[in-house]
């Protein structure tokens, strides 16, 4: 789990990109569809799921705006986040095994779009909080 220094590292790298969330939510859910096609039936519901479309940016940073919150809950992100976690749970109905997909495309945007600030120390710390993430993110399942 994360520790003093990597909620430090998290925070840290999280104020240097932050101003760039949307981009990186946009990238994210973009490579979400296309790597993992199975996850486009959660968003049948839009016009247009292709990659580039106005509803993934759209919906890109609204993720990325759920992940920004997580950054100020890294104390208690299963409490902080349970709301969030039960709309996935019994509104949306969204299989938890999603979660890990995007966080996973997440880490890989941030690595190619920050390759000088994402460090092997910064990766190790947002693995573990994207992971956490993750996990608060499935509490409601169980
Ligand atoms: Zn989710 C929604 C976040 C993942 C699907 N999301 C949502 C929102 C948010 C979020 C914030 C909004 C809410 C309200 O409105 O209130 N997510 C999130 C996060 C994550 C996620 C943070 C991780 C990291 N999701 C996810 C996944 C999926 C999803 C994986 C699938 C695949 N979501 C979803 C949907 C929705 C949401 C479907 C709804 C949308 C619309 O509306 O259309």
């Amino acid at each position: 789990s994360l520790n003093k220094t990597d909620k430090e590292r998290v925070k840290a790298f999280w104020s240097k990109v932050a101003g760039k969330a949307d981009a990186i939510g946009a990238e994210s859910l973009a490579r979400l569809i296309v790597v993992y096609p199975q996850t486009k039936t959660y968003f049948a519901h839009w016009k247009d799921v292709s990659p580039n479309s106005p509803n993934v940016k759209k919906h890109g940073k609204t993720v990325m705006g759920g992940v920004a919150d997580a950054v100020t809950k890294i104390d208690d992100l299963k409490g902080g986040l349970l709301s969030l976690s039960e709309l996935h749970a019994f509104t949306l109905r969204v299989d938890p095994a999603n979660f890990k997909l995007l966080t996973h495309c997440i880490l890989v945007v941030l690595a190619a779009q920050f390759p000088a600030d994402f460090t092997p120390e910064v990766h190790v710390a947002m693995d573990k909080f994207l992971a956490a993430v993750a996990r608060a993110l499935a509490e409601k399942y169980r």
